[in-house]
């Protein structure tokens, strides 16, 4: 017969053994920090019919992560809501505040892996502009939802868990900034939205870097361009951003945008020109004049894929402009800002454009 005092030893040593035992396992979980910064995936509709009705930048962090408890199998995971905004209201500080957050955590000896939850509609200018400034070899992954979490067949949830997978993986580390979309895993630098209301929304020309399928990476390709350790920039000697605009060609352009943007005092005008990079023959003596007033010209296309060839369309060398190659005009200003923190000399800016 087993006394009650012994019966209650053996009860307190299996709790014992049995915490030990949960916190050996969580040990060995990679620690995620998912930094939260609004849109679609922190959505909610008025209705499970409403799957592109809804008001973006709503749910918080925590409520996120208490709504996926999957997450606690592969990863021990931390939340930040660093702010709250749908991502077409995102603003130059808003990126140095995100970015500075992400080099810092990026750091921190308890932290394997970083997920940012953010608005489609912008969620490729951030996760180039991290490509270009965070130090660090560790996994960033970037990601968002097309339909909100309210929503019938809603992809927020599979996501975010497939980023935080990704974010704690190992064979994810020095792969730059990444984004884990609709099974995807897409590079940073290449990924654009380019279907605006379909779960399959983000894409890049090149071809995603891989797939993330029931929490396993299969890769196909590496990222060629420079990025994060590999970077010569780096937030943290970040202070400012300067002010680059874009300006888009199409027929019947008149120069009335490109005058503006010139007299604001932009530091560079990208030109989102009709196919490889065409300008209009009575818009070049505009941008001929934006040059001249000390700004720095960048040819890119309006046409998503292929890339603007230098001296092609334009005497690039003649008029001292730069070409985007194959960087779409927002990504365009998101590397022409970043550079123009270091050097305007349209030679070193050519090279960038060419390296990054
Ligand atoms: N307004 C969009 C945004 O915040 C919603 C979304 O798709 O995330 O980018």
């Amino acid at each position: 017969m087993i006394s009650s005092s012994r019966l209650r030893s053996l009860a307190a040593s299996a709790v014992l053994l049995a915490a030990a035992a949960v916190a050996h396992a969580q040990a060995a979980l990679p620690n995620v920090v998912i930094l939260a910064t609004g849109g679609t995936i922190a959505g909610a509709g008025a209705s499970a019919v409403n799957s592109a009705t809804y008001a973006a930048a709503k749910v918080g962090v925590e409520k996120l992560i208490a709504g996926l408890p999957e997450l606690s199998a592969i990863a021990n995971v931390k939340g930040e809501q660093v702010f709250q905004v749908a991502s077409e209201s995102m603003t130059n500080d808003n990126l140095m505040t995100l970015a500075k957050r992400v080099s810092a955590l990026s750091k921190q000896s308890d932290v394997d892996g970083i997920v940012i939850t953010h608005g489609t509609d912008t969620l490729e200018e951030t996760a180039y502009f991290l490509t270009l400034t965070v130090h660090t070899a560790k996994p960033i992954v970037v990601v968002g939802s097309m339909r909100p979490g309210t929503a019938l067949s809603a992809d927020g949830a599979l996501n975010l868990y497939d980023a935080v997978s990704v974010a704690g993986s190992k064979d994810a580390v020095g792969k730059g900034v990444l984004v884990t979309m609709n099974d995807n895993i897409d590079s940073g630098r290449d990924v654009s939205k380019s279907i605006n209301i379909k779960t399959s929304a983000f894409s890049s020309q090149w071809g995603p870097l891989g797939m993330v399928v029931e929490g396993r990476n299969y890769w196909f390709r590496a990222p060629v361009k420079r990025h994060t350790m590999n970077s010569e920039f780096d937030i943290d000697s970040i202070t400012a951003l300067p002010n680059v605009g874009i300006a888009m060609g199409y027929e019947g352009v008149e120069p009335t945008a490109i005058e503006a943007l010139g007299k604001s005092g932009v530091k560079a005008l990208v030109h989102a020109g009709t196919g490889n990079g065409s300008v209009a023959n009575r818009i070049v003596p505009y941008l001929q004049k934006v040059r001249a007033d000390g700004a720095i010209v960048i040819r890119s296309a309006r046409v998503p894929d292929g890339f603007v060839l230098r001296n092609a369309e334009q005497p690039d060398d003649k008029y001292d402009w730069v070409v985007a190659h194959d960087l779409r005009p927002q990504k365009a200003r998101i590397l022409a800002m970043v550079a123009l923190t270091k050097t305007s000399d349209t030679k070193e800016l050519q090279r960038i454009f060419w390296e990054y």
